[in-house]
């Protein structure tokens, strides 16, 4: 039976008093008949029973109600935003019922988090328009990149609607999501056929249970289905036949569904079709698309992972790193404006370090939305720890100078220009484990991401906090957990490949050290080392590819005095015996690191150990057994990547310490 991850609301009673308060309600009769206003009765209803309160009465007087849920005509909270404050009782306004209903599970999470009730007065809107989940779910079950088990919405090319999708959902708007994505972005076999009458019925009854918790459905099309489904001879943009068939599909598609939102798409990349064959443009591809959905307020999300995957490792010309750049920078201008691009945070694929993707604020009159990827396959597949939270704040608050408000995040959110909308988008990490995240720890990443997409400014640690304390219920078990979850992301950095090296994993599943595995591969991800050095120049003496960022942040990454070290390897070509900042040799730095991370792991498990008995026996168990996974993982990475500098390098530990 699955849980409900930080939504157990009997892990950590609430306050008597304001149990006591939550059983009397006042609500406006008319907002009575909307689905999300019943969906906050059923929250608090709940949460009453998990806390063996009284049960929730509704009253006419709102003068002696414990709590009211009421809308106002004040626009100043948008369409999503809500007001919770306290004034002898609760009261959750909105200017809609979405915004009423993350209200109340803001209210519920600050109750739960025992926060001053006194003072409550919040008054919050998200600072994305979308905050999106995007599942890799395939129709078979299986889950790409899924490491918490299979799929919840798929089975045997059925869709599987139960109360999993309800508690899905609610755990959804808990953190303030608005938009799923439920299939993989490589839309092949049956899922090709989500748009069709086949899955008509069933998506939308998926579609109506989302909407009641203020989530849209989107879905991933293939950019083939007018030959696949349709039975055209091309998939043309240009195609007059290709475009009639989008526009009839879409009709019967918004019209069939409640609230449907619109197409992801991955065209053109790693063997999709797309408008490339046809030698039209990424633009020419969206816009179709657009000009189809427009009717109905649909949007494209269209996917910027768009490079040549079939290089040859002898090719020192092509940088794999430019390619997005390359292929969208030149098109600025030319998408629909209910086209928004998105753009994966760095210019390569989710490595546990990249510098911040160029394109973001390089791309002046295009939407952009960032896309981040919680599902962990290149940073420990859910056996090794790593809470990204703190990459992704690195990457929103990053400054691009395109602007006067110029970081990512004012650039995705329409701070920089009121003209441009986006938001953020997470390859998810769920799947149908009872734990929802395989790792119970790896859920922080899955909440942190819902509430950074709503606000960017909370801290990686206030979410690590609250994430600890709501789904295991304990003080001493929140400042363990957390303090575990901070220190993660830099800890598995440590003993895998550090300095923005990357890609030193296996082909193909992505887990395990591999210093080779890509090296003579097709896919374009190379760090070249050799007896004297490691890393890819990529500065104007390299590759160049520097100057695809902001003169500011271009003589920045040019120089290896004033690039961040972190990021050393990625931009520069750097010899084995190079001093860094702290008088330590690259060489020596590979080996400290490797060293210390491994150890590291062993701490977190001791630091871990000493909560039992504060939480539940079941997860004590079972993050205990993905520790000593990652112990002995962690090890074998320090030793195949030290043994590999060691034998490329011929320079022995100064330390002395055993390298196989
Ligand atoms: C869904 C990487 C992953 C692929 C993924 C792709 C993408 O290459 O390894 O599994 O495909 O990114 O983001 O489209």
């Amino acid at each position: 039976m699955w849980e409900q991850a930080w939504l157990n609301y009997s892990n950590k009673k609430i306050h008597d008093k304001h149990l006591k308060m939550l059983t009397t309600l006042y609500v406006d009769k008319v907002l009575l008949e909307d689905v999300k206003i019943t969906n906050c009765v059923k929250e608090l209803d709940r949460l009453l029973e998990a806390n063996e309160g009284e049960q929730l009465k509704l009253t006419d007087d709102p003068s002696i109600a414990g709590i009211v849920l009421k809308t106002t005509l004040n626009t100043y909270l948008g369409l999503e935003g809500y007001h919770l404050r306290y004034d002898n009782g609760f009261i959750v306004e909105g200017h809609t019922t979405t915004g009423i209903l993350y209200g109340v599970f803001r209210l519920i999470e600050c109750l739960r988090l025992n926060q001053s009730i006194k003072q409550l007065d919040i008054e919050s809107v998200p600072k994305n328009p979308l905050r999106m989940i995007n599942h890799w779910d395939n129709m078979d079950g299986s889950i790409e990149r899924g490491y918490s088990g299979n799929s919840f919405f798929f089975e045997n090319n059925q869709i599987i609607i139960n109360q999993r999708t309800v508690d899905y959902a609610r755990l959804l708007a808990s953190i303030g999501i608005n938009s799923v994505v439920i299939n993989n972005v490589n839309v092949k076999d049956k899922a090709t056929y989500l748009i069709t009458d086949e899955y008509l019925d069933d998506l939308n009854q998926l579609s109506t249970i989302l909407y009641g918790y203020g989530v849209s459905l989107y879905i991933s099309i293939n950019y083939a289905s007018p030959m696949e489904i349709g039975g055209l001879a091309s998939a043309d943009p240009f195609d007059e036949d290709v475009k009639t068939w989008w526009k009839e599909q879409s009709r019967y598609v918004f019209e069939g569904l409640t609230n449907f939102g619109g197409y992801l798409v991955k065209a053109d990349s790693e063997g999709r079709e797309g408008p490339f064959t046809y030698g039209r443009t990424q633009a020419d591809g969206a816009n179709m698309l657009a000009q189809a959905v427009a009717p109905y307020g649909g949007k494209i999300i269209w996917r910027c992972f768009v490079y040549n995957c079939q290089q040859d490792w002898r090719d020192l010309k092509t940088d794999r790193a430019k390619a997005g750049y390359e292929a969208f920078k030149p098109l600025d201008g030319e998408f629909l404006e209910n086209v928004i691009l998105q753009i994966k945070n760095g210019p390569m694929d989710f490595q546990v370090r990249e510098p911040v993707s160029p394109l973001f604020g390089a791309l002046k009159h295009t939407n952009q939305m960032l896309e981040v990827q919680a599902a962990q396959e290149y940073t420990g597949q859910q056996i090794h720890v790593c809470y990204l939270v703190p990459m992704w704040k690195e990457i929103l608050d990053f400054q691009t100078y395109h602007y006067e408000a110029g970081r990512v995040k004012d650039i995705i959110s329409g701070t920089s220009s009121k003209a441009l909308k986006g938001g953020m988008a997470a390859v998810i990490n769920t799947g149908n484990d009872d734990n929802w995240t395989g790792h119970d720890l790896a859920g922080a990443n899955f909440y942190g991401f819902g509430k950074l997409a709503w606000d960017p400014d909370l801290s990686s640690k206030e979410i690590a906090e609250a994430f600890s304390l709501l789904t295991f219920g304990h003080e001493e078990a929140m400042k363990v957990v957390s303090k575990i979850l901070l220190d993660s992301w830099e800890v598995y950095e440590s003993y895998t490949t550090p300095l923005g090296l990357g890609w030193m994993v296996n082909v193909s599943h992505h887990y395990g050290p591999s210093p080779e595995g890509y090296e003579y591969d097709r896919w374009g991800t190379y760090h070249r080392a050799d007896h004297t050095a490691i890393g890819v120049d990529r500065t104007s003496t390299g590759t160049n590819y520097t100057n695809q960022y902001h003169e500011i942040n271009r003589k920045t990454y040019e120089s290896m005095e004033t690039c961040p070290e972190s990021l050393l390897l990625f931009f520069h070509r750097i010899p084995y015996k190079h001093i860094l900042s702290d008088q330590r040799t690259l060489i020596q730095y590979m080996y400290d690191a490797h060293f210390d991370g491994a150890k590291r792991v062993r701490t977190m498990k001791e630091d871990f150990i000493g909560i039992k008995g504060h939480i539940d026996d079941k997860i004590y168990y079972r993050v205990l057994e993905r520790f000593d996974k990652q112990i002995d993982h962690s090890e074998l990475w320090r030793d195949v990547i030290n043994s590999y500098f060691y034998r490329k390098s011929g320079i022995p530990d100064e330390k002395h310490r055993q390298i196989f």
